[in-house]
């Protein structure tokens, strides 16, 4: 099942003055479609090094993979935070659990806009709500992906830092991994993903 470029939910030119229709085009049409073709790309290469059993270059495709697929997500949700005649406030629950956060929705813009500001090169500025918490989060992104992708739910995790297995593996990380393989609760992790 590859994964598509979605049209924009409204037209090239729909979000002028603010963002103009060139830079609509060229942002949907070429960067957030080479994001598509390269995801889809990556995600065929480890399928194929699954098939093979040869993951000499796993390093590079899940690099691709996340940097290819944070830009294609992230880019999903972009479009449709935006629309034709769009700003002013949120009201109801949106408003209420910013303002309880970050003390007033103007607040929180100012804190949004200077986060944004302050990224280092390439990146995005992020209001997220934590699945864990559930309290809402200005974060950022260098680059988008930094190895990982963005709209995923965590079910299993494994700590491969070197203190979670140094004194028993030294520096055999593959043989920690093995062993990981054989205290994994998949209850827990169905129950995650049931979720
Ligand atoms: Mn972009």
């Amino acid at each position: 099942m590859a994964h598509e470029l979605p049209p924009l939910p409204y037209a090239y030119n729909a979000l002028e003055p603010h963002i103009d229709e060139a830079t609509m085009k060229l942002h949907h049409d070429k960067h957030h479609l080479a994001y598509v073709n390269g995801l889809n790309n990556a995600e065929t290469k480890l399928a194929e090094a699954r098939e093979k059993g040869d993951y000499s270059l796993v390093k590079h495709w899940e690099r691709e993979a996340a940097f290819h697929g944070a830009g294609h997500f992230l880019h999903c949700i972009f479009w449709e935070n935006m629309k034709p005649q769009g700003g002013g406030k949120p009201t109801g629950a949106l408003h209420d659990a910013i303002a309880a956060k970050f003390g007033s929705f103007d607040v929180f813009m100012k804190h949004f806009k200077a986060a944004g500001a302050a990224v280092e090169g390439s990146g995005w500025v992020l209001l997220v709500q934590n699945t864990m918490t559930k309290a809402l989060e200005i974060l950022t992104a260098e680059k988008h992906q930094d190895l990982s992708q963005w709209v995923v739910t965590p079910l299993l995790v494994c700590d491969v830092w070197e203190h979670a297995y140094y004194l028993k593996y030294q520096n055999n990380r593959a043989s920690y991994l093995e062993a990981f393989a054989n205290v994994i609760n998949w209850d827990d992790v169905a129950k995650r993903f049931a979720r």
